[in-house]
């Protein structure tokens, strides 16, 4: 399990890195740049990492879901260099300058809030924290991607993607299995009907063209055109770097589908599984490969803890 908890979160950092370099490149494009070799170009990640760190540091400060302290720490973190979404900035900006954060996202795109995919990119401790507990996982979900994504397609993305890696915590099922937990748990129409879109590909017995899935799922910034993706990106693979070059190969958002791909992946097969080149490639420094891995570790050891209080 602990293997499991630290590999949700190099994994998502690792995904995140790989297709950095690449992001809003075309598919062949990212094919020019990586070619058949897929090695890590520079190994610095970006905002979907350093939002992610964000999440577990609070939900560990706080043995649990805190808004203020969240958002707090989204504003101590934020390096404008990684590269934010304009929503998650304007949000944090709103924020730091003393608005509630249970107010700021709300006046986002025109009062309808923002259904970019930044919620459900850092979402992988949630997913982790609570694997066992959908009612919990689902309400932090929609509590932390409030702090900067209050529509509703924002929301249930990153709900979805926590719970596909609660399901690959799990490991109970894959494919069919999976696709039909995450249908009957996810509320809104526009997700359950990609989630049918997948079970379609899947019953096709020649492999889907890579245009037709960028079509019909998508690969872009909105949380509906890249959660999807990146569900069918781990459940099509049978291996960490499978599923994590087939997400960053399809082109557009590609740090966030191969972070969102490597999370999944990562939960699923643990940390031993993710390409040791690629770790090492990982950059190091204050807020780290090393310091991501003591994250998960803690938030291993804290639901342990947890569990054993509750009488496990
Ligand atoms: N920002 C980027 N990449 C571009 C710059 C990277 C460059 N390499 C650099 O280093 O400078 N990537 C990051 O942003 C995405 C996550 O975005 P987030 O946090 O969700 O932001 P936002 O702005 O809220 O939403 C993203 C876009 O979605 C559309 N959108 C959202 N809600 C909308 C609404 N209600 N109506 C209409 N459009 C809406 C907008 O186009 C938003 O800008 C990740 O890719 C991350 O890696
Ligand atoms: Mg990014
Ligand atoms: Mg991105």
């Amino acid at each position: 399990m602990k293997s499991k908890f630290t590999g949700a979160l190099i994994g998502s950092a690792v995904g995140d890195a790989l297709g950095a370099p690449v992001e809003g490149y075309s598919m062949k494009k990212v094919s020019s740049v990586y070619g058949k070799d897929w090695k890590m170009i520079s190994g610095r990640y970006t905002d979907d990492t350093e939002m992610m760190i964000g999440v577990a540091e609070s939900l560990i400060e706080n043995k649990g879901f805190n808004g203020e302290d969240m958002a707090t720490r989204f504003i101590e973190n934020y390096n404008p260099k990684r590269g934010y979404g304009p929503g998650s900035k304007e949000a944090l900006r709103r924020i730091s300058e003393g608005e509630s954060w249970k107010e700021a996202s709300k006046k986002l795109f025109g009062g309808m809030g923002s259904y970019g995919n930044g919620a459900a990119m850092r979402i992988a401790p949630v997913g982790i924290f609570y694997y066992d507990d959908i009612d919990r996982l689902r309400e932090t979900a929609y509590k932390s991607s409030h702090i900067t994504h209050s529509h509703e397609l924002g929301k249930e993305g990153a709900a979805l993607q926590a719970f596909s890696i609660a399901l690959a915590m799990q490991g109970r099922v894959k494919k069919e299995g999976m696709l039909l937990e995450l249908k009957e748990f996810v509320e809104n129409e526009v997700y359950k009907e990609k989630i049918r879109k997948i079970e379609m590909f899947f019953e096709k017995v020649a492999e889907v063209d890579k245009k037709e899935v960028i079509s019909e799922l998508g690969s872009g910034e909105e949380a509906f055109n890249s959660v999807p993706t990146a569900i069918y990106s781990f459940i099509r693979a049978d291996s960490f770097k499978d599923a994590v070059v087939y997400a960053v190969s399809l082109g557009g958002d590609t740090d966030t589908i191969g972070a969102m791909t490597g999370a999944i992946s990562g939960a699923y097969y643990g940390e031993e599984a993710i390409p040791k080149e690629w770790v090492e490639r990982l950059e190091g420094g204050k807020k780290g490969k090393r310091y991501i891995r003591w994250l998960g570790e803690e938030l291993y050891h804290i639901k342990l803890q947890l569990m054993q209080r509750d009488g496990w």
